[in-house]
């Protein structure tokens, strides 16, 4: 065993990570279709997963299919269709590259990712634009059974299907995708 080795290998490894970001917040550039899209959503929650303070609110899970960090200040949510950018997201939200980040919908000032609404669990919209207000992706959905979410799978790309083992903030099954295509 070499404790002293391994610990030193570990914080080089560490260093140089940490030191690879260098992002200079270049949100000049558009980003790419498909890049950031709504992986999961669960417009009625109760026992699936729990916000920072404990409380089982509705969320709505990110996905970001590219290479780079996303910070989605400037960045709009909405739960109407007819006004795009009714929420405008605050700088400092990461979505990290090939990573998940989950917004809470529930209309509470508990953080830069809690949403200034909820959603409505008998059915409605979700919807995300860039900062220039293309939209990104939407969803549109019906009814919805408690803590049963609406899942891609793949994480970013597969279609939308009923998934009673939501995964909040982690890639998504395929037991999902399988449970709701037959
Ligand atoms: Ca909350
Ligand atoms: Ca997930």
């Amino acid at each position: 065993m070499k404790p002293l080795y391994a610990s030193l290998a570990c914080s080089i490894v560490v260093t140089a990570c940490g030191g690879g970001g260098g992002g200079d917040g270049t949100d000049a550039a558009p980003i790419a279709a498909g890049v950031l899209v709504i992986n999961e959503i669960m417009p009625s929650n109760t026992t699936a997963c729990a916000d920072p303070f404990g409380e089982f609110d509705d969320w709505i899970e990110l996905y970001n299919a590219g290479d780079v960090d996303l910070d989605l200040g400037g960045y709009y949510v909405t739960d109407d269709l007819r006004q795009p950018t009714k929420v405008i997201l605050p700088a400092g939200l990461i979505v990290p590259a090939h990573g998940w980040k989950l917004l809470w919908a529930d209309d509470q000032v508990q953080g830069l990712d809690h949403l200034s609404f909820k959603l409505d669990a008998k059915g409605e919209d979700f919807a995300i634009a860039a900062p220039d207000g293309t939209q990104l992706d939407m969803i549109t959905f019906g009814a919805s059974t408690t803590d049963v979410s609406l899942a891609r799978f793949p994480d970013g790309t597969g279609a939308f299907a009923a998934c009673a083992t939501s995964t909040c903030g982690a890639a998504n099954g395929p037991a999902c995708g399988a449970a709701a295509s037959r």
